[in-house]
């Protein structure tokens, strides 16, 4: 267990004891926060980060001063490395189902979130954290000539579920999403800008402040019509997060192609080193 400092957005510090911290969040303006993802090495999420990722969510709503949050990450070169490829090794299928729910729920808590979300992408975010960032309302990306963002899952031998096909068609365009998901592309910044992945590309330095300039924003907008056009715009493709797309990732996960794909790809991390 250790203490955390969460900052709340009156400006009280609220020391908060956690069995697990992988997020913190940082008052930035008067109604904007930085929900800070910290899960050394690489932000991947496994279940308690999820769990903590969507209950993150739900207390900065709850808090009638925050209208807007900013999604960064605590590390220069990763945004996300997505889903924690160990939770997805060979699982039962019991715990693979359970896996995957508290998946859909902190998606869906994030995707469905009232509040102003921004993605502030400072580095690679393949697969789910490229998710998160497409179901930002705005999502802006440092230069690098290192950092990757796409929908590397069907490289991995995982098929994508049918909301999030649907998700990817909202953002680039039926076309564009049928050749990116098919290649599984992992594009540079101002590749992912082209293709429209991203809305936005700016200098490392200046990512935050275009972000929160951004935020700030749409945070003026009246807050019940704002909200209420999010949820018209997003509540088809949310409902086809549900049971049966649990059972048809379960087929997939726990399936020879998968399984056997995810061996090669945990190789291939450890020999980079
Ligand atoms: N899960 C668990 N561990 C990981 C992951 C991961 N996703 N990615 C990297 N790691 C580990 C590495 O094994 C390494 O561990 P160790 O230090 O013990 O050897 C450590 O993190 C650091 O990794 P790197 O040395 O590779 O770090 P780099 O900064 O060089 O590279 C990258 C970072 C680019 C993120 C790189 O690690 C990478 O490409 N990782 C794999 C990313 C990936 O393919 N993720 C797919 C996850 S599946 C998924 O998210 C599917 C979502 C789909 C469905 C939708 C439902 C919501």
């Amino acid at each position: 267990m250790r203490t955390k400092m969460v900052f709340t957005i009156g400006g009280s510090i609220k020391p908060v004891t956690r069995a697990f911290s992988s997020i913190s969040i940082h008052k930035l303006t008067d109604h904007v926060v930085e929900m800070r993802m910290e899960k050394a090495p690489v932000n991947s999420f496994d279940s308690d980060m999820l769990k903590e990722f969507a209950s993150s969510v739900k207390r900065l709503e709850n808090d009638t001063n925050v209208k807007g949050l900013v999604l960064t990450s605590a590390f220069p070169r990763v945004f996300s490395a997505g889903l924690d490829l160990k939770e997805l090794t060979a699982p039962s299928e019991e715990n693979f189902k359970r896996f995957w729910r508290a998946v859909q729920h902190a998606w869906k808590s994030y995707y469905l979130s009232p509040l102003v979300t921004v993605a502030a992408i400072n580095g690679s975010s393949p697969a789910m954290g490229a998710i998160l960032a497409l179901s930002s309302d705005y999502r802006l990306m440092g230069k690098s000539d290192k950092a990757r963002f796409g929908l590397n899952e069907t490289s991995l031998g995982m098929i994508p579920p049918p909301w999030l096909m649907a998700l990817t068609a909202q953002v680039i365009g039926t076309r564009q999403a049928e050749l990116h998901l098919l290649m599984g592309t992992l594009c540079l910044p101002h590749e992912a800008k082209a293709v429209g992945y991203v809305d936005g590309v700016c200098e490392p330095d200046e990512l935050l402040a275009t972000a929160i300039a951004w935020c700030d924003k749409a945070c003026a907008i009246p807050r019940q019509a704002r909200g209420a056009l999010k949820i018209e715009q997003r509540k088809q493709i949310a409902s086809l997060c549900d049971e049966s797309s649990v059972s048809f990732m379960s087929n997939c996960v726990l399936g020879t192609e998968f399984q056997s794909t995810l061996a090669r790809v945990l190789e291939g991390l450890k020999k980079k080193k």
